[in-house]
């Protein structure tokens, strides 16, 4: 159960986000507007949301589940590994809505990097994805703050994806979305899998949150597979503009 969301606001330096999509440049009105039906589409799900506003000198700040891993225990402040990212972490408003949630505030401190994107829950286990932007002292510190407070961690080794979430994605229930190189994880064996298909790669990322999902408008083929598993309410969010920047659902938001 998730009490709890963080958002932050596009700002119109979006459209100089990182990308390695060949899809343009995001359109800031478009994306303000579908920011805002992200928004709604997490009311409906009942949980409590803190908006923060955009910080135009960060393009990518709205990513705001790439600043902090936010378990039940604690919330670990990251490290971004991109270097135009580092410090989004230090803006005063994220501080300060964290704190209004947890006493036990941890960082991920030089050398390591870390990107929460990299980072999968299920249940008290954390799976950390070893990618551009985590790097293996990143990950090291991560898992020895959850072991401090309980919790668990393993790294994933990664050889494609921008971020561990880009491609794996646990909606509970035993559920897992796989696409790409997690389809033949062994690890995720265990799990139900539901593969993604190529040609919707992206729908890999959608969010679980109190038993509605939500999906990226535009995938059917993924919508449908979420909808007969018959345990899930489903909602569609179209987040084409924030996909321009190679961001996602999940991206969006810090959920607890
Ligand atoms: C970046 O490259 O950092 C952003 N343009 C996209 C971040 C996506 N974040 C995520 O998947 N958690």
């Amino acid at each position: 159960m998730f009490n709890n969301v963080i958002v932050r606001v596009p700002g119109k330096s979006l459209s100089e986000g990182i990308s390695g999509a060949d899809e343009g440049k995001p359109i800031y009105n478009s994306a303000i507007v579908q920011h805002e039906y992200y928004v709604n589409a997490l009311t409906k799900t009942g949980v409590n949301i803190t908006v923060l506003p955009p910080l135009e000198e960060f393009p990518d700040s709205c990513f705001i589940e790439d600043n902090a891993l936010c378990t039940s225990k604690c919330t670990i402040i990251s490290r971004p590994g991109a270097e135009t990212r580092r410090k989004e972490v230090q803006s005063s408003d994220l501080q300060e809505a964290l704190g209004k949630f947890y006493k036990n505030i941890e960082e991920i401190k030089e050398p390591g990097t870390i990107e929460p994107g990299d980072i999968m829950m299920v249940g008290d286990h954390y799976y950390i994805g070893l990618s551009d932007r985590t790097n293996e002292e990143g990950a090291e510190q991560m898992i020895a703050i959850l072991e401090k407070y309980g919790l668990s961690g393993e790294t994933v080794t990664m050889k494609e994806m921008l971020h561990l979430k880009t491609g794996v994605n646990y909606l509970e229930h035993n559920n897992l979305l796989v696409a790409g190189e997690f389809k033949d994880d062994p690890r995720f064996d265990k799990f139900n899998k539901i593969e993604i298909p190529e040609d919707e790669a992206y729908a890999a990322n959608c969010i679980w949150i109190n038993d509605y999902i939500i999906v990226p408008a535009g995938y059917p083929k993924v919508k449908k597979a979420i909808e007969d598993l018959g345990q899930y309410k489903v909602l569609e969010v179209d987040t084409s503009e924030f996909r321009k920047v190679d961001g996602g659902l999940s991206c969006l938001s810090l959920r607890f």
